[in-house]
């Protein structure tokens, strides 16, 4: 069976762009594939975290994995921290990364412009997603358009890697949706919707309250053309509004375009409201009967599955790059 892996940082609150750009397609994928969904706290650290939140937002996001479906029966959910091959294989891959790469990365120009002082993790952060990536031989990683960049560089570090050592990593592939691959902000809809934004309007997170949901949908920048129609460059905010509906309701985005033709933008925004509030409360529901044992048992399983796993890349690695083992 091929690979799939893919993490979501333990930061901030899980909003529908994470659910729609990656975690809805896990569920999909893990009666096809070999499946690991990381939490990939490890990559949190890389801005500033408070240690006690960092923990909670670990538990709840395993939690939500739970919730929206995914079967720990079939697939292996852990903490990135749980396994120290992780940050190994980091450090091995950062020997093999150019400064210049990484200084390429648009993540990390965004993330630390205007900033006094930027960590070296959120510098090198790529090389630690290619060893999450590279030690399970992955093939497929299922992300948001977002962390196509850092695909990218994966892909490059273990091509240059097999040229150099021979053959050692499978070459993994990105798996991005056409529909929903980036969800954009409510409130400037020019940029993505983000955890890290401190505009509470801008993301609807998925253990909003209903009414919340109603809110932010209702309050949405639009524009002021009241014509329904898909045009992502002259009309963002409407266009994300039917990326939504259209992703939350399985239809094309040609056809949410036809069933509100004509209508005002009150109409498919109170629909869209509807919509959201009747999946996310499912997922709430579920997330609501779970277990803290549960949870923690599920993590203490998938970090030894997944470790079993490491363990062997990581020696065949360290073997290739001419470390001594222990004899
Ligand atoms: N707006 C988005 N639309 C579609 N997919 C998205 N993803 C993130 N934002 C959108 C995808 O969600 C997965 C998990 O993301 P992450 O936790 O690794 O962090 P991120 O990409 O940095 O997400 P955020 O929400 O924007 O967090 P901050 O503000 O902390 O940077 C990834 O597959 C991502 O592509």
């Amino acid at each position: 069976m091929q690979r799939v892996f893919s993490g979501v940082q333990p930061t901030g609150d899980i909003h529908i762009g994470n659910y729609l750009g990656a975690m809805r397609q896990f569920v999909k994928l893990q009666n096809d594939y070999s499946c690991l969904f990381c939490i990939v706290d490890l990559h949190a650290l890389t801005v500033p975290q408070d240690p006690e939140t960092l923990r909670k937002k670990s538990i709840e996001l395993a939690g939500l994995y739970l919730a929206i479906g995914l079967d720990p029966k079939k697939v292996i959910i852990f903490v990135q921290s749980h396994v120290p091959e992780h940050p190994e294989l980091a450090w091995l891959l950062q020997c093999m990364t150019y400064f210049g790469e990484l200084s390429r990365m648009t993540q990390f120009k965004d993330k630390s412009k205007g900033k006094e002082t930027v960590s070296v993790g959120l510098f090198t952060y790529p090389d630690l997603m290619a060893a999450d990536i590279l030690l399970y031989d992955t093939n497929f990683v299922p992300v948001g358009n977002d962390q196509k960049q850092h695909l990218e560089l994966t892909r490059d570090i273990a091509i240059r890697f097999n040229n150099r050592f021979g053959e050692t990593f499978v070459v993994p592939e990105p798996m991005i949706l056409k529909t929903g691959s980036r969800i954009m902000s409510l409130t400037e809809p020019d940029k993505k919707m983000s955890k890290s934004s401190e505009n509470q309007y801008s993301k609807i997170n998925l253990l909003d309250e209903p009414s919340q949901i109603k809110k932010k949908i209702m309050r949405a920048v639009t524009d002021s053309e009241n014509v329904i129609r898909y045009d992502p460059e002259n009309k963002p905010g409407l266009s994300n509004l039917l990326t939504l509906y259209s992703s939350f309701t399985d239809i094309s985005i040609e056809e949410a375009e036809a069933r509100f033709k004509g209508q005002g933008y009150g109409t498919l925004k109170k629909e869209l409201a509807d919509v959201i509030v009747e999946r996310l409360s499912e997922i709430q529901n579920n997330y609501k009967n779970l277990d803290l044992n549960y949870i923690n048992e599920i993590l203490k399983e998938g970090a030894e599955k997944a470790s079993s796993i490491a363990k062997v890349t990581i020696e065949r690695v360290k073997d290739k790059m001419g470390l001594l083992p222990i004899k």
